[in-house]
């Protein structure tokens, strides 16, 4: 009897410690679902990948939005088409993520595209590039540059050396390689150099759009070579067109520097991201940089974080940048009344 009810008792064991892995096993997955539903999925629409800025910029959204963060991100490469945007943006909306961030590539376009992810109740959060829209609540906030203010910290360094070195306004002739046209950064810096020109009366002998690529930049440059046989400043809206252009005017056997009134051709550029503008830069080939800081993604998650706890993040929201010299004895700039530092790459770097 005693050995049955052993059986008996045994059997009821089992059968109890198999519901309670079960039901534990649900549980589990119900914790999986809890840990899933706490995390904050975001939807995020880059550009590109057309520059070192851009992969920079990239990284930094990667890192600080990462799932070990609490966060799931969903990345989308726009390949530089706002269509290929819009459809990611469309996308986000369908599954429902929590926020969509966008790098505009442009700044026109967006207002139909953005009125669904409101209308959806997304809050959409822009970095780097802005948008032209109707009703700016289309947005919640944004994180980028003045890119207006990194062309005039730029064109006053430029003016600071034409006094410094007593070259004459007459004697400058600049061309601009252009970013992608209607890009932010494109709109900015070429304002910039353009009220540059007009303020300080240099010729701005021809502006052309290098897609903020090497490859562009450099056959932008080679065209300009061919076209003109007085240009002694080259005004690259990107690092990347920089490169390129510096290639062509080398391949014209044409030395880059800031020797300008002995026949050398001064490259300006902004960015200052990659290791081979600094090093250009601390070699002369390139003569100044407008820094343009990728680092977006530690604002955007403060203003995610932010919101999510029910808070009113600041809607627009600029990092700091400086501007990248070497062996130039200009050692701030003063623009629109404000002092700038600016700093001198050396081998310290
Ligand atoms: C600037 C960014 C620009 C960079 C380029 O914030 O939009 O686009 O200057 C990049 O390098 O391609």
């Amino acid at each position: 009897m005693r050995f049955l009810v052993k059986k008996r008792l045994l059997l009821l064991a089992l059968v109890f410690s198999t519901m309670l892995a079960c039901a534990c096993g649900n549980n589990h997955k119900a914790s999986n679902l809890t840990v899933d539903k706490e995390r904050i999925i975001i939807g995020f629409s880059q550009v590109g990948a057309e520059s070192d800025w851009r992969y920079a910029n990239t990284n930094s959204m990667k890192e600080a939005l990462s799932l070990s963060n609490g966060y799931e991100l969903i990345f989308d490469d726009g390949q530089q088409k706002q269509s290929n945007q819009i459809t990611a943006i469309r996308k986000f909306i369908q599954q429902e993520v929590d926020y969509i961030v966008l790098a505009p590539v442009t700044e026109s376009g967006w207002d139909t595209v953005l009125q669904e992810a409101k209308d959806a109740n997304i809050p959409v959060i822009l970095v780097d590039r802005m948008v032209d829209v109707k009703d700016d609540s289309l947005f919640t906030c944004w994180v980028g540059s003045d890119f207006e203010l990194e062309a005039k910290k730029v064109t006053a360094w430029l003016k600071q050396y034409c006094d410094n070195e007593e070259i004459n306004p007459e004697e400058v002739h600049i061309v601009n390689i252009q970013g992608n046209i209607g890009a932010s950064a494109q709109i900015g810096r070429t304002k910039g150099i353009e009220d540059a020109c007009k303020e300080y009366g240099w010729d701005l002998v021809d502006e052309v759009c290098g897609d903020f690529t090497q490859a562009k930049g450099r056959e932008v440059m080679k065209e300009f070579l061919k076209q003109y046989d007085n240009i002694n400043v080259v005004y690259c809206e990107n690092d990347n067109e920089a490169f390129g252009a510096i290639e062509a005017i080398e391949d014209a056997g044409i030395k880059v520097g800031s020797d300008i009134k002995n026949g050398e051709i001064m490259v300006l550029s902004f960015d200052g991201v990659n290791k081979t503008a600094l090093e250009y830069v601390k070699e002369g080939k390139i003569s100044c940089i407008g820094e343009c800081n990728p680092d977006h993604g530690p604002r955007v998650r403060s203003i995610i974080d932010t919101l999510h706890m029910g808070g009113k993040p600041e809607k627009l929201q600029y990092v700091n940048e400086s501007l990248f010299v070497s062996g130039s004895n200009i050692t701030s700039l003063i623009v629109d009344g404000q002092v700038y530092p600016i700093t001198e790459i050396t081998d310290e770097e």
